[in-house]
């Protein structure tokens, strides 16, 4: 029938973009029903008004005709690669019935044979399913490649050092920024379209870029200088600016390290805090006194940083000292053989970094007079990818603390680290606060309990070796390891069933083959966009509602606003009715709660986690809504005026930072490590648990101070291998899950880089290999080869080869991603396994060594 209202019908809709963590605002236009156009908001501060390209592209991810659109059931038993599931449609009723038996099942059994899969992409929906999963009994999760690729060792120093997740350069400040291989401000990382307008403004303003990456990627092409080193070397780079500071330059920041850092903790012989008998303290030494004292024992008059003490007969060192000592080999000199960049430019750029940091200048800020430090130094998954992340990503952290440019105007600022609430509601709330021996723990923490005090060492009970190594701070590299053979873990079960909410792991952590095996026996239930590569191991496909078609609590978290200018927090809404029998799959869990008889154990922590406050925490004595629930996270964050209803309407809230919240450090009283001492003492522990479950476990790297250790791929030499791959994230499309974007892949296509393998003139001319051809490309680790086109360019280092994104689908459903030639899947080059994982921090490492031959056959 003809809907007058529809057809005259013209709306701009507020809402949020999904299509990554960075949560830019959206303003969606729909003419008579149906979306005609996605433009950035620009009332918001965390994208004021921009958008990436695949922000824009979300039309045609609401309109895909690949999306899933009814719940799907498989029929061939049989499980592979290339295997297909034989799907028929299903009513949601009879999906619900088989999910809910199966959950049954396992919970009566063990709930802990439940593992959960999510993707990190949307921000909403898998932090609520986290919430089923424990409410259910389960500590079994992970997120694919994300964490274990990109940040369990970065996330880690974030909590330890900066009470955030992630960090950015101040971008109101900075003058010089140290990038070691990361596209944070040059888009990617978290805030991605604010803080690219922020960096592009501050390089206006006279902020000096340099890029140290293997290749001239999307970030190095923007800054004025660009140093390609080996990969997985950037700890050596760090360790040798360390020393050039500490033994050629003397600059470092005095007066921070004694007042917000351990560096004036005393150390004894066996590498520990050296303690106050009574109270048992760390002690300090204070020169004028010549005595030990409580680190934090009233009217000391200063903090030894250096020399040679005896406490109780017995010798004791400042940190500091320690440090100092420690780097002393590591010149410029030693780290050029590792790194291949010369020791001229590593001692020119120590050099620039420690006299742009200004140590003793001030800056007044809103009337308080506060350090001024104008250097950042940055990294994401680039440098810390690799089996040496923990020690590695420890120099570069480093860095910033010795010149003291860490949450002070100009240095290196936490993504919101302190958060002091809104004017009306003072909400939400948090502030990082001084813990256990006087060191920094965070307000607020996305994964719960943050790192730091240390959480005990317990048995391998969880499926990824994070019940023992409680250093992974996120989604660990060895879950494939142990879920393939639970036994040589002592963990006393099996995964029995896969919740899967996004994430394509078949194609995102490591060899397919491997990720293969590890899963064929598992019943696996998908919330589904799209019929990917992960979804052929399914048993059921549930059609997901996408960004554009669903409602949330908040997608915005700590890191999508920018760390400088206003708070800003969403709602995300649905644009358009629903299409087909697609649905939301937190008003699925809420379902299945109900069929699970497990509403009081959910909704209490529903309660805790969505932090609901009186008078609206739910009850379970009747069932809620998810738009209840949302209506109610929304009033307790912003008091009762500002529920769903007004979010729906405005669309956001906003209002300005204070400089106690931007530059919180010199407001605090919790110092920061910058002697780990606790890593040591922790792989103590870990490797007595190791021993008494007969593991064998190598933790050799749980260190206090940093070093640099060579991957696996740096020892290779067999014949031919002669180049490492890397991967790099492409500004047009997130990892593979918008490869089946047709307005993605039209522009994808008219860029060489996109879809082919970026290639150094020299090394292809010696190999024979011109632009445009087809090439082979052979892991030393897997045996799988990859065929991809040569980008030839002088913009990359001569021993590394650079594969953009994720392509290379093979799902016979994706009709635009499957295409042949529609770019490469990185993963069939690198191994699964323990050799590959850096034990402290379960980071994956993504060091590959390789052949590259021009193909037989052109295509
Ligand atoms: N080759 C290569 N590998 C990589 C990376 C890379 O850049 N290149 N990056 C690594 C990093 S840093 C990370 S974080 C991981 C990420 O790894 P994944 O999280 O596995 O990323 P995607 O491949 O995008 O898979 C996400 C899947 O979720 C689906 N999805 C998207 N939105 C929604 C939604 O709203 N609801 C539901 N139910 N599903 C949705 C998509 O369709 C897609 O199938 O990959 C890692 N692996
Ligand atoms: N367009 C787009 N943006 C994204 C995403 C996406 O999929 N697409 N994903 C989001 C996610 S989850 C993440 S984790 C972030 C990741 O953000 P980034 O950390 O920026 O990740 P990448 O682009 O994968 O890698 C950054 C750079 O590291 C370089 N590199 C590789 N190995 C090394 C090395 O050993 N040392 C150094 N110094 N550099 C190296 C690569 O050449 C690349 O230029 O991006 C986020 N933003
Ligand atoms: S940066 Fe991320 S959230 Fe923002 S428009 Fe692009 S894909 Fe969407
Ligand atoms: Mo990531």
């Amino acid at each position: 029938m003809f809907d007058v209202a529809r057809s005259q019908e013209d709306v701009w809709i507020p809402t949020t973009c999904g299509l990554c963590y960075s949560v830019c605002a959206l303003k969606v236009h729909r003419v008579n029903g149906t979306v005609v156009k996605i433009e950035g908001n620009p009332d918001s501060t965390t994208n004021r008004g921009r958008l990436c390209p695949r922000g824009v592209s979300g039309i045609m991810t609401l309109y895909n005709p690949d999306r899933v659109d009814v719940p799907l059931k498989r029929t061939n038993p049989a499980k592979g690669l290339d295997v297909d599931p034989g799907w028929v449609e299903i009513s949601w009723e009879e999906a619900l019935d088989a999910v809910a038996a199966r959950l049954k099942k396992i919970r009566q059994e063990d709930p802990r044979k439940l593992l959960l899969t999510g993707t990190v992409t949307t921000q909403d929906e898998v932090p609520f399913a986290k919430i089923f999963a424990m409410a259910f009994g389960t500590p079994n999760g992970w997120n694919s490649g994300a964490g274990n690729h990109c940040g369990t060792a970065e996330h880690l120093y974030g909590a330890l050092l900066h009470a955030s997740w992630s960090k950015q350069p101040d971008p109101d400040h900075c003058r010089y920024l140290l990038n070691f291989g990361t596209a944070s401000g040059f888009g990617s990382y978290y805030c991605v379209t604010g803080m690219a307008q922020r960096i592009a403004e501050a390089r206006v303003r006279g902020m000096k870029h340099v890029c140290i990456d293997p290749f001239l990627s999307p970030s190095a092409e923007k800054a004025d200088e660009w140093i390609p080193i080996v990969p997985g070397t950037d700890g050596a780079f760090a360790m040798a600016v360390l020393n050039v500071l500490l033994h050629e330059l003397d600059i470092y920041d005095g007066d921070y390290l004694k007042h917000h850092t351990n560096a004036p903790y005393l150390i004894g012989d066996d590498g520990v805090y050296v303690r106050d008998a009574e109270n048992h303290q760390p002690l300090i030494w204070d020169p004028l006194l010549g005595a030990a004292k409580p680190f934090d024992s009233p009217g000391i008059s200063d903090f030894a940083l250096e020399g040679e003490f005896s406490v109780d007969g017995l010798r004791a060192r400042p940190a500091f000292a320690l440090l100092k000592e420690h780097l002393k080999p590591f010149t410029p000199e030693w780290a050029e053989t590792i790194t291949s960049v010369p020791a001229a430019t590593i001692r020119r750029v120590a050099t620039e970094f420690g006299q742009e940091a200004r140590i003793g200048s001030t800056i007044v800020l809103d009337g308080k007079t506060l350090p001024y430090r104008p250097v950042a130094v940055t990294y994401f998954k680039g440098a810390q990818g690799h089996k040496n992340a923990l020690l590695s990503c420890m120099a570069l952290e480093l860095l910033t603390e010795i010149v003291g440019a860490s949450n002070v105007p100009g240095g290196l600022l936490g993504m919101n680290s302190c958060s002091l609430g809104h004017p009306d509601s003072d909400q939400p709330k948090w502030i990082p606060h001084a813990g256990r021996d006087g060191l920094m723990v965070t307000g607020y923490w996305p994964n719960p309990p943050p790192p730091y005090p240390p959480k005990e060492v317990k048995k391998p009970e969880t499926i990824d070796l994070r019940a023992m190594v409680p250093t992974c701070p996120g989604s660990s590299g060895a879950l494939p390891v142990v879920m393939a053979d639970p036994e040589r873990f002592k963990v006393p079960y099996k995964i029995e069933m896969n919740f899967h909410v996004g994430a394509n792991h078949v194609m995102t952590f490591a060899d397919p083959n491997a990720i293969a095996a590890a899963f064929k026996d598992v019943f696996q239930v998908s919330f589904a966009l799209f019929l990917d590569e992960s979804t052929y191991f399914s048993d059921i496909v549930l059609p997901a509602a996408s960004y554009l078609e669903r409602l949330s609590h908040t997608a915005d978290w700590m890191s999508s606003n920018s760390p400088v200018g206003e708070w800003c927090y969403h709602v995300r809404q649905p644009v358009v009715e629903t299409i087909a029998e697609r649905r939301s799959v937190c008003e699925v869990i809420l379902d299945l709660a109900e069929r699970l008889e497990m509403r009081e154990e959910f909704y209490a922590l529903i309660n805790v986690m969505l932090d609901l406050k009186e008078p609206h925490r739910i009850d379970p004595s009747h069932r809620f809504s998810w738009e209840e629930i949302v209506d109610r996270r929304y009033k307790s964050l912003f008091g009762e005026g500002r529920g769903l209803k007004w979010f729906k309407e405005h669309g956001l809230l906003k209002w300005p930072k204070k400089v106690e919240e931007v530059y919180w450090k010199p407001f605090s009283h919790a110092r920061v490590p910058i002697y780990f001492e606790w890593f040591k003492t922790l792989g103590e522990q870990v490797e007595a648990m190791a021993q008494k479950t007969g593991i064998d476990l190598d933790t050799s790297a749980f260190q206090p101070l940093p070093e640099w250790r060579p991957c696996r791929s740096h020892r290779e030499n067999s014949d031919g291998f002669d180049l490492y791959a890397i991967y790099y994230k492409f500004p047009m499309q997130t990892f593979s899950g918008t490869y089946d974007n047709p307005w993605l892949d039209e522009v994808c296509n008219i860029e060489r880089f996109a879809y082919g393998v970026a290639i150094n003139a020299e090394t292809a001319r010696r190999k024979g290999i011109e632009e445009g051809d087809w090439m082979e490309i052979t892991s030393v680790s897997t045996g799988n080869t990859v065929r991809g086109r040569a980008a030839v360019t002088e913009g990359i280092h001569p021993e590394v080869i650079a594969i953009a994104g994720c392509g290379g689908h093979w799902s016979k459903y994706l009709s635009v991603a499957s295409q042949e030639g529609k770019g490469l899947c990185f993963e069939w080059l690198m191994p699964v396994g323990l050799d590959n994982v850096d034990i402290p921090s379960l980071t994956q490492d993504l060091c590959v060594k390789v052949k590259v031959a021009k193909a037989g056959a052109a295509s």
